[in-house]
């Protein structure tokens, strides 16, 4: 009996060390960085990261492409993407690191983190007044894979949590809003507002001014605080710039911004009340990823369907 040969996989990833990813492959599927003929007919699956899709539209037998990270939008902003379907990570490796970021951030902004470190550098023995987490209202814009699970982390330290999605949708414990409409009452109701959107047209540039004045500032944080770890395009960094330095903020976390990696002369990097990290929130770990895609490709070469799948349309 002769077994069907299995398709062979394209690594077109920038960003991340290719080499990890196709290190990941080995033994188990031919994984290669390049195609000496650039219509490779053996070519059945891409694994992309912030790559440009007219590379593979060329590939007459794609049949899926596996994108490295959670968004897409690295991939759907290219018209020349092939129409095949687009599998997401989606994966516990993936999810506990975001877990672990949103409450680490949540947490220091309540119990003062950037206050302490500012009274550490001048010597300052000062204790100002301590919410607890009872009388703070988390809300998480964007209540999917991620969302939800960093809004149940947040629950179990006995934040009020609120979430904001395109549908509505029903998270055992959370306050639920959902659609334009809602908006307004979501972040007046926000103390701490969590950003874990994909991004879409729709949500292009929506932590604006507009939604930033939205937020509740009269808490016993002592003001609003901003923490995106979604997409920079999300964000108008101007905007919350602004915010800050008029007290419309009090602090922010940022994760990603307009232009990544952020600019040496960004004012974000030594902003006071700024905390930096270098989108780093949830990296994608070859050695973790791999495995599961290389079972998706399995599964689906015996007729079974793909999951964890994009929806074009809506854009994630
Ligand atoms: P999901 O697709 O599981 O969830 C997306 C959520 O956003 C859903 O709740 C969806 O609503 C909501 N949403 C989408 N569009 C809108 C809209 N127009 N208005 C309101 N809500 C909207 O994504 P994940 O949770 O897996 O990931 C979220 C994002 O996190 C990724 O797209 C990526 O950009 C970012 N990310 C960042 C990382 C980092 O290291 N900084 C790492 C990993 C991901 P609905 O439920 O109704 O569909
Ligand atoms: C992702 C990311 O989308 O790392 O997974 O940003």
């Amino acid at each position: 009996m002769t077994t069907k040969p299995r398709g062979r996989v394209l690594l077109a990833i920038s960003g991340y060390d290719p080499h990890a990813w196709q290190a990941a492959f080995e033994g188990k599927r031919d994984a290669v960085l390049e195609t000496a003929n650039p219509s490779d007919p053996t070519i059945n699956y891409a694994l992309v990261w912030r790559q440009d899709g007219s590379r593979l539209k060329s590939y007459p037998n794609l049949r899926a492409i596996f994108s490295v990270g959670a968004g897409v939008d690295h991939l759907l902003a290219d018209p020349t993407l092939p129409d095949v379907p687009i599998v997401r990570v989606v994966d516990h490796t993936l999810t506990q690191p975001m877990v672990e970021y949103v409450v680490w951030r949540v947490l220091d902004h309540l119990r003062q983190g950037l206050l302490y470190r500012q009274q550490q550098k001048d010597r300052l023995w000062y204790e100002p007044a301590q919410p607890q987490a009872g009388e703070v209202t988390v809300g998480v814009m964007g209540l999917g894979e991620l969302g939800t699970a960093a809004a149940q982390a947040l629950l179990a330290l006995n934040f009020n949590v609120n979430g904001w999605s395109r549908r509505p949708k029903d998270v055992a414990g959370v306050t639920t809003f959902h659609g334009q409409s809602q908006l307004g009452s979501f972040l007046a109701s926000t103390d701490i507002l969590v950003v874990l959107l994909p991004l879409t047209p729709d949500t292009k540039g929506i932590i604006d001014t507009q939604l930033l004045n939205g937020l509740r500032r009269d808490n016993p944080l002592g003001g609003a605080v901003l923490i995106n770890a979604g997409r920079g395009g999300l964000q108008k960094d101007a905007d919350i710039l602004r915010a800050l330095d008029t007290s419309v903020l009090k602090e922010a976390t940022l994760d990603v911004f307009e232009t990544e990696p952020l600019p040496a002369e960004s004012p974000m990097w030594t902003h006071p009340k700024v905390f930096v990290t270098p989108h780093a929130a949830a990296t994608s770990d070859p050695a973790r990823l791999v495995p599961p895609m290389i079972e998706q490709m399995d599964a689906f070469e015996r007729g079974e369907p793909l999951r964890n799948l994009v929806d074009r349309k809506a854009g994630y």
